[in-house]
């Protein structure tokens, strides 16, 4: 049996996520969570609320609340749609928790006692009418790069430009609006990545099997301009993991937080600390050397935005602390998914949020059909057509079809159990062999996390049953030959059952419906193609299920396009 790490990027707190969102890092962790599950594997998924930093401080002042309480609702809100969107994680973490505070501070020890942190003393920005220095997102201004005047300290939204608060032109305090600002002495920790370049470049080129969209990313921060930069890991803000701390190697940190990106990757580490605390298991065989983590393979799910810090920083914290923390195997990177010919917008309320995809249709729907369309070679788009498309064609038209042909032509015929009589001929065998070659095939594709091939495979396993009931017509078979008609019904209503097992990782409420409807509880994976088909015996009793997939009506589509088109209330 082998043993799965799997992390999702852990989002913000600072509102609910949009569907882009979610086929960037946390579906497609599900996906491959799932299938190794299937698979018989030791798995251990892991997913967390990133809440410390600016947008976490920024969201709970706009909301009125103070940052902890903003914190602890938003995370119930996000784990709420979590299991809306039925994301089997084994824990949900929160990256404030005192494991988190603990292990950032322990990293932050160590990279210093070998010489990995140096202070700097450097000028910021402080607003004099808040009495407080404006880090990142605190402080608002007219880009240098494309002038648009809305940047932000630590990016431009319009061009995507990485700034620091001292670029931008006319700067001003987002708290207050107040321009009354001056530069000021204050000391941060830098993180000196650039010594470790030489061990990281090692190491992604060590990675030939990584998507190309992973390590050009990396190749880029590694060796474009002038190399790795060291990072400053601290800022002048009170929520988040402090600074000063007991049996800290520096002194005059008070007051200070570590950088939100420094400590939201340890959360991974964090939050499997906090379900080992939380059930007795034990998180260290997961992810220390020392202590059996050297079998685990371990693979990171995350938008491509992401990726500089899961190639770049954290490796460095994870290195550098020289101990024998497990590092990530497989980093699989994602595009983004545009909106309907344009982007999602957070601030606009462009696009489809989670909330709002469960309002209007069951999890399944977004499930396929982002899973099939997923970013992975490219940008992907949403468009209200296509999703009508593929949840008509695929799931109503071909599997939800194929399902209820099968099993109301039974009933009517045989009853509701599996028919006895004739055998299987060519016909059965020619299924048979091409399933067993499509299914080899979606295993592979699943292995190499190649997400929408294996959605095509899955799909085109579905079209091979619905191709053989077509030909081989057990409707009209019955009226000379009852018998054989009820070995194609006892053959198909085996698929049924199969196709509940193959479809679990994308669709898991169906595939629990239809394996519920077989009054069967056999989950395991098809060895031998034809032996799977034989688990359902003659005489196997069952129940016809209601509609699996419905299919989505043109003015529904032209509503939800309507609705979904901006400015959310
Ligand atoms: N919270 C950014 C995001 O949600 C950030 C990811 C952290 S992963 C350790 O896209
Ligand atoms: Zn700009």
């Amino acid at each position: 049996m082998a043993r799965h790490l799997i992390t999702s990027a852990i989002p913000y707190i600072n509102g609910i996520k949009h569907l882009g969102n979610l086929v960037g890092s946390q579906l497609p962790a599900d996906l491959f969570a799932r299938y190794q599950r299937a698979r018989g594997n030791e798995v251990m998924f892991i997913c967390a609320t990133d809440e410390h930093g600016t947008p976490a401080e920024l969201a709970a002042a706009k909301a009125g609340k103070p940052v902890a309480d903003y914190c602890a609702e938003m995370h119930d809100v996000q784990a709420e749609i979590a299991r809306g969107f039925r994301l089997s994680f084994d824990h949900f973490g929160r990256s404030s928790s005192a494991q988190n505070r603990a292990l950032t501070q322990h990293f932050a020890k160590q990279l210093a006692e070998n010489g990995l942190i140096r202070e700097v003393t450097e000028q910021q920005m402080y607003s004099v009418a808040d009495g407080r220095f404006l880090p990142d997102r605190y402080i608002e201004g007219t880009c240098p790069n494309c002038g648009y005047d809305s940047a932000r300290g630590d990016q431009c939204d319009n061009c995507t430009k990485q700034l620091d608060p001292v670029d931008l032109i006319n700067p001003h305090s987002v708290i207050s609006g107040s321009t009354d600002l001056e530069m000021r002495e204050t000391k941060h920790l830098f993180l000196r990545q650039s010594a470790m370049k030489d061990k990281l470049a090692e190491w992604i080129d060590s990675k030939a099997d990584w998507p190309v969209l992973t390590t050009s990313i990396a190749k880029k921060w590694l060796f474009d301009g002038e190399g790795l930069q060291d990072r400053g890991i601290t800022r002048d803000l009170s929520w988040g993991v402090p600074a000063q701390f007991e049996g800290a190697p520096w002194a005059g940190m008070e007051g200070k937080v570590f950088y939100v990106w420094f400590d939201a990757p340890i959360e991974y580490i964090a939050a499997t600390q906090e379900w080992a605390d939380k059930t007795g298991g034990d998180w260290a065989r997961w992810w220390r050397t020392d202590k059996g983590a050297d079998d685990v393979t371990y693979t990171q799910f995350m938008g491509k935005d992401n990726v500089p810090f899961h190639t770049l920083s954290f490796p460095s914290t994870i290195l550098g602390s020289d101990e024998p923390w497990k590092l990530v195997d497989y980093i699989k990177s994602f595009n983004y998914l545009n909106y309907d010919g344009g982007q999602f917008s957070t601030s606009r309320g462009r696009g489809v949020f989670m909330d709002q995809a469960l309002e209007i249709l069951p999890a399944d729907y977004w499930r396929w059909w982002l899973l099939s369309h997923a970013p992975e070679s490219s940008d992907a788009e949403f468009t209200w057509d296509n999703f009508q498309g593929s949840v008509n064609k695929d799931l109503a038209d071909v599997l939800g079809n194929f399902v209820s042909r099968i099993t109301k032509f039974t009933r009517s015929k045989f009853g509701e159990a599996v028919p006895e009589g004739g055998s299987w001929g060519e016909q059965e065998a020619a299924l048979i062999e091409e399933l067993t070659t499509r299914i080899r095939a979606y295993e592979q594709f699943m292995e190499e996390k190649e997400v929408r091939k294996a959605a095509s495979e899955l799909r085109a396993i579905w079209v091979a049953g619905n191709e053989y009931l077509q030909a081989s017509a057990p409707w009209s078979v019955f009226k000379t030959d009852p018998a054989q008609a009820a070995a194609i019904a006892r053959l198909a209503l085996n698929l049924v059952r199969l196709y509940a097992v193959l479809s679990a990782p994308f669709i898991p409420d169906a595939a629990e419906g239809t394996m519920g409807a077989m009054h069967c509880d056999d989950w395991s994976w098809p060895g031998d193609v034809k032996a799977a088909l034989e688990t359902l015996p003659a005489g196997h009793a069952f129940t016809t299920p209601e509609v699996l997939f419905r299919k989505i009506a043109d003015e529904e589509r032209e509503d939800w396009q309507q609705r979904f088109a901006g400015i959310r209330s």
